[in-house]
């Protein structure tokens, strides 16, 4: 007994000796209900100018005497600790990329990007991104954001208090206080910046393997999804279509003509994704090591020597990103390669991931030498950030080549705020059950995290999948933001055909849902490049105050209007209300085997285009508007359109249509009660559908005029 005493009280003793406390420096508003907290030893250099933010904050007033998120910081054991307690027993969601339960309650997350095949690493709480965000909703529906405004390694435990703690120096902590969930996001939106708008074709779904090699097979691939009437737009190019892994070259034997190739893919209205990793091999005479190494583009060791690590190429360098000149050259070297034609960018690897090294990345000690708003630093301080310097770089490369066109880089690793340069997948998941439920949570919690333009690799990455499950995970794929199938090397292929022809049925349907629903969900991408929103939701934004719904992460909500409730649901909790099935293409989700239920919020209108091969074929010539009203008999929605490529929306030329309907005694009418923007387009017919406990009924007329469905 007496021993046990002695060892309580040194533990306390020696807690006391290890934990120091500090006073907040400074704390104030840097927006409405925005506060930033400064530790007392905030050194601002080895924090500025800041990665996440868009800008340095600046005080604009004193924090109110109402403010009721606690922020407390401490040290111990070598850690800078923030606490953040909050009433009201929140629950927590966010903190980025990470396998699990939708709600974080209870969950301790490493921020440090890590390549994890199959997520097998630290059971997923240690993926490619680092995400050191934290969204709370309380009981009454309100809630509030936390961002810890630091790149270094952390951890984030989400119990009692939100805690952060890290090796590095002491850093800032900013909160934002909303009346909802939905304008926490906003807010995160105006403070990391939001996602510009795609290209329209990268909504379109995605056929992707590791890899299709040679060109014939690409061509292959495409004439299959022409022939077979599947819906796509884009096939991938993985590692294979390199020169022995040299990035920015092409395999002579199996990718000769590039150019010819992609003008093959354009013809038949696909788009083009091509591969490029950071690393690069180290080999006298290749061009991209030569044109490096005289600007001395490479990670250095601690020693000044050129970093030199394997990956595909073997012994590679790795282009220092945090310089600018680096990311100058870096962004030279997409002249050439997107004049072959191509549409997108892919970076992988860019955690980055090195094979020789026993942690899997580069050395901490390594030493990038900064330049312009950066510093010089140790790879320790820009591990996290490596992913998102990258994507950076490419992007502006990418613009600079092809200035009228948009962008499109898909990136594996990145940080908060990142979402401004690239969107992402959920790297190498499997093909398993666990892996297609999981990436309902996973891609939720992303967009929570700022990031909506996001998706898993449809029928899993590694492993195969069986035909029901690359059946259920297809049908599910068509309403992920990004939509692409993928599948690792040797593995069976995940293009829709694999698995027999019932199989091949439920993909197209699923794909023909997805292209119907093309002006709702680009509507939907231009909400989150204006304002941050998620795009694919948790059902608790359709009622934040409904504690039932909180944990719901099988259902979920595609933009405010749709509910998409996966055929493997086994317990959803759905919004109150009468929430009706719609049926997009003639399927009978009800009945059908794989087809997710597609709901319609009372009082949406959702904007619905035609049934097409790719987005070459868009036009709203035809457009349906699927109606359902609410207890007030009334409903709303609205519709972006633009030219779906280039600037010309920047400059006014895009069209955004807001629709009302409302039930008089015996009709519904519906009309466009605002018009903004000035594009052109042609429509010759609007068909409206209005889906009531009665049935379904039909209108037709000309957008211009007011249409009136007959219900009695
Ligand atoms: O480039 C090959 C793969 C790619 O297919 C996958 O999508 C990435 O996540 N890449 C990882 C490298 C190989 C990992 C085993």
């Amino acid at each position: 007994m007496n021993r046990i005493l002695v060892l309580i009280t040194s533990c306390m003793f020696s807690l006391v000796l290890i934990s120091e406390s500090y006073a907040q420096q400074d704390a104030y508003l840097i927006g409405d209900d925005i506060a930033v907290f400064y530790p007392n030893n905030y050194n601002a250099p080895s924090h500025t100018p800041s990665i996440a933010l868009l800008e340095e904050p600046t005080k604009l007033g004193e924090i109110p005497d109402d403010w009721n998120i606690d922020v407390h910081f401490t040290e111990a054991l070598g850690k800078r600790i923030v606490e953040i307690s909050t009433i009201g027993s929140p629950d927590f969601y966010g903190t980025g990329e990470v396998t699990g339960s939708l709600i974080r309650n209870g969950t301790t997350r490493k921020i440090w990007n890590r390549n994890s095949f199959s997520y097998l690493k630290e059971r997923g709480n240690n993926l490619y991104q680092s995400h050191p965000w934290v969204l709370g909703v309380r009981s009454d529906g309100s809630a509030f954001g936390v961002l810890a405004d630091n790149i270094w390694k952390m951890e984030v435990t989400l119990g009692e208090t939100i805690e952060f703690n890290s090796e590095s120096e002491a850093y800032r902590i900013i909160v934002i206080r909303r009346d909802t969930p939905q304008e926490v996001m906003q807010a995160l939106g105006q403070l990391t910046g939001t996602i510009e708008l795609p290209p329209l074709w990268s909504l379109g779904y995605q056929q992707s393997r590791w890899s299709y090699y040679p060109d014939t097979r690409v061509k292959e691939i495409a004439d299959s999804l022409r022939l077979k009437q599947i819906p796509c737009d884009v096939i991938w190019m993985d590692i294979h279509y390199m020169d022995e892994y040299r990035v920015f070259t092409f395999s002579p034997e199996h990718f000769p003509n590039p150019t010819e190739t992609n003008n093959y893919l354009h013809n038949k209205g696909f788009k083009s994704v091509w591969m490029i990793d950071p690393g690069v091999k180290l080999d006298a005479g290749y061009s991209v090591y030569d044109s490096g190494s005289e600007v001395d583009a490479w990670v250095k060791t601690n020693n000044g020597d050129d970093y030199v690590g394997d990956v595909w190429a073997g012994p590679s360098v790795f282009p220092d990103f945090t310089q600018p000149k680096v990311t100058e050259w870096w962004g030279d070297l997409y002249k050439d390669f997107m004049a072959t034609g191509i549409d997108g960018v892919w970076n992988d690897m860019n955690e980055p991931t090195i094979f020789s090294e026993e942690t899997n990345s580069m050395p901490l000690d390594n030493q990038h030498k900064g330049g312009g708003e950066l510093p010089e630093g140790y790879h320790k301080r820009y591990h996290n950030i490596y992913g998102m310097l990258m994507a950076k770089a490419s992007l502006e490369g990418i613009k600079e080549v092809n200035p009228d066109k948009r962008p499109f880089v898909l990136t594996r690793s990145n940080h908060l705020g990142g979402q401004r340069y690239a969107a992402t997948w959920n790297g190498d998941n499997a093909s398993s059950w666990e892996h297609l439920k999981m990436s309902v949570p996973m891609s939720i919690n992303l967009g929570l995290s700022g990031q909506p333009f996001n998706g898993p690799d449809i029928g899993g990455f590694a492993g195969n999948a069986t035909p029901e499950l690359y059946g259920h995970w297809i049908a599910l794929g068509a309403f992920y933001p990004f939509s692409r199938a993928h599948s690792i090397r040797y593995s069976k292929g995940h293009e829709p055909w694999s698995f027999g022809t019932d199989i091949e049925d439920v993909a197209r349907t699923a794909l023909q849902r997805r292209y119907r629903l093309i002006p709702y969900l680009y509507t939907q991408f231009y909400k989150a490049s204006t304002t941050g929103m998620p795009i694919m939701q948790p059902a608790f934004f359709a009622e934040p105050d409904n504690y039932d719904l909180r944990n719901e992460q099988e259902a979920f909500l595609l933009g405010s209007d749709l509910l998409i409730i996966p055929k493997w649901a086994e317990n959803v909790t759905l919004p109150k209300g009468d929430w009706r099935s719609i049926s997009i293409v003639g399927e009978d989700s009800g009945n059908d085997t794989y087809q997710p239920d597609i709901r319609i919020r009372p009082g949406a209108i959702i904007p619905l285009g035609n049934i097409i091969q790719n987005t070459t074929e868009y036009s709203l010539d035809t457009l349906t508007l699927y109606i359902s009203l609410s207890d007030e008999n009334t409903a709303e929605g609205s519709l972006y359109h633009d030219a779906g490529e280039g600037y010309g929306y920047s400059n006014g030329e895009y069209v955004i249509l807001n629709f009302t309907a409302k039930a008089s005694e015996k009709d519904v009418h519906v009309n466009i009660s605002s018009i903004s923007g000035n594009y052109s387009f042609q429509n010759s017919i609007v068909q409206v559908k209005l889906i009531t406990d009665a049935g379904v009924f039909e209108a037709e007329g000309k957008w211009t005029e007011e249409i009136v469905v007959h219900t009695k």
